[in-house]
């Protein structure tokens, strides 16, 4: 796909690494929607910090219908952000139209087992965004009980730096603060006891909450809104569990293919070298698009069309 493709009455409002953002133009007045947006998803992929120069054919397809399943399963803990899915032909399937929310200006990143940059700063410092942790756990371990862990919001290509809860808090209020939270850990608790009867562990996820001014809550305040996307392999760190082994690098559910061929001698590339990795075989390919259908269908019980 195009990476900021022409759509007829929309405007391009922003370029994601793997997604794009419009705004509906008014067709009478001309004017950009204030209040609605178009999330589209293309068939980028990105592996060791770099957007590789292939595409996973359908990628972005399957990351929309998986996001809006996940939506559904979420809706009695909160209201999220899909307004319809009737959107042009051109970005069928991967496209969703949303109500423009005031976004949270904090990454809520929730946690279930220890990795990545949550991993790095237990080595530190034994505790993960001023979470204390208990000595003894390892690369994929299974945390004691699921975390909040938030971070900046950093420019693209700059790094998200960790937050303390008081941070946050400081930030957007103590009362917000502790609903994001709360709505983080309920969305990663409901996604594993969920994925678990399917066989793959959600690690950690980040999900992304605005503020919908036009629906007041109970105390008249902004209600908060899931938004973006949630519960995809590219939010979240799947795992295959009948692999998981903590004390060493788990293996990803569906970028496997893509980073052991990377990595292998046989693609060429070094990693260490800072040079862009090299488009990707059609065998890798395929094996990955099969890796995101696979997880799709197994998750929803639906086969994608
Ligand atoms: C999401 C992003 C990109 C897709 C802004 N409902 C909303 N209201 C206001 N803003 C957003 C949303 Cl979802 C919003 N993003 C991230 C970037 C494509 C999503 F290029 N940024």
């Amino acid at each position: 796909m195009n990476p900021s493709m022409e759509l007829p009455g929309y405007a391009h409002v922003y370029s994601g690494k793997v997604r794009e953002l419009y705004a509906p133009i008014d067709p009478s007045t001309g004017a950009t929607s204030a209040d609605q947006l178009l999330l589209v998803a293309t068939d980028r992929i990105s592996a060791f910090d770099f957007i590789l120069d292939s595409e996973i054919p359908d990628k972005g397809k399957v990351l929309t219908q998986l996001s809006l399943w996940w939506f559904e399963q979420l809706t009695d803990i909160i209201p999220n952000h899909v307004i319809s899915t009737e959107v042009p032909e051109a970005v069928a399937g991967r496209a969703v139209l949303v109500k423009r929310l005031d976004m949270v200006p904090v990454e809520c990143i929730g946690r279930a087992y220890l990795t990545g940059s949550g991993l790095a700063e237990y080595r530190q410092s034994s505790s993960v965004c001023g979470v204390p942790l208990p000595a003894g756990l390892t690369d994929g371990s299974l945390l004691p009980s699921p975390i909040f862990t938030p971070s900046t919001k950093a420019p693209i290509g700059e790094h998200d730096q960790p937050m303390t809860f008081a941070e946050v808090a400081a930030e957007i209020g103590m009362p917000v603060a502790e609903r994001v939270r709360d709505l983080t850990i309920a969305i990663l608790k409901r996604g594993n006891e969920i994925a678990a009867d399917r066989g793959i562990l959600l690690a950690d996820t980040k999900v992304e909450f605005g503020f919908d001014r036009s629906r007041p809550d109970v105390d008249g305040n902004p209600s908060v809104v899931l938004a973006d996307e949630v519960l995809t392999p590219d939010s979240s760190r799947f795992w295959p569990a009948a692999a998981w082994q903590p004390g060493r690098a788990q293996d990803s559910y569906d970028k496997q293919f893509v980073r052991d061929w990377l990595t292998s001698s046989v693609s060429g590339w070094d990693r260490s070298s800072g040079d862009v990795p090299p488009a990707l075989p059609d065998d890798i390919v395929e094996a990955t698009r099969a890796k995101y259908i696979e997880a799709f269908e197994s998750l929803t019980g639906q086969t994608f069309a």
